[in-house]
């Protein structure tokens, strides 16, 4: 009977674990999309880009909502349309397109550039503008 007990118990912890592991691992393929994306330096971006919180999860600042917004199935275009809309999601001065092409978090407003909109928006648009994050 205790053999039976630990075998069940086993069966729910491996399920739990399984279902956590593919949980986590969608995220994983949204965050992956987001550094290939946005061509951001990949051991930079934590879960905060999107999330309020370090360890992610509920709830999300305001650039991660946009997306969840802009979401309908295919992360790459909510990405993109996300940056499209041209919002300043976290209310600092800089547009989100800004924040991303200057590294710094557009859904945290104690993170922004370190030079002046004009100057970044020439840099942007030499750069290619909104059509470098197209998916
Ligand atoms: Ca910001």
């Amino acid at each position: 009977m205790r053999n039976i007990g630990l075998v069940a118990t086993a069966l729910v912890i491996g399920c739990f674990g399984f279902s956590q592991l593919s949980s986590v691992s969608a995220f994983g393929s949204y965050r992956s999309q987001l550094v290939t994306q946005f061509k951001l330096v990949d051991a930079r971006v934590g879960c905060q880009y999107c999330h309020v919180d370090a360890g992610g999860g509920a709830p999300w600042n305001a650039f991660g909502q946009r997306v969840q917004n802009n979401l309908s199935g295919n992360i790459a275009k909510a990405l993109y349309d996300s940056l499209a809309d041209k919002a300043d999601s976290d209310g600092d001065g800089y547009t989100d397109m800004l924040e991303v092409f200057a590294g710094s978090l557009p859904g945290n407003k104690d993170s922004a550039p370190l030079v002046a909109v004009k100057t970044l928006e020439v840099a942007f648009e030499k750069a290619g503008g909104l059509e470098q994050y197209k998916p």
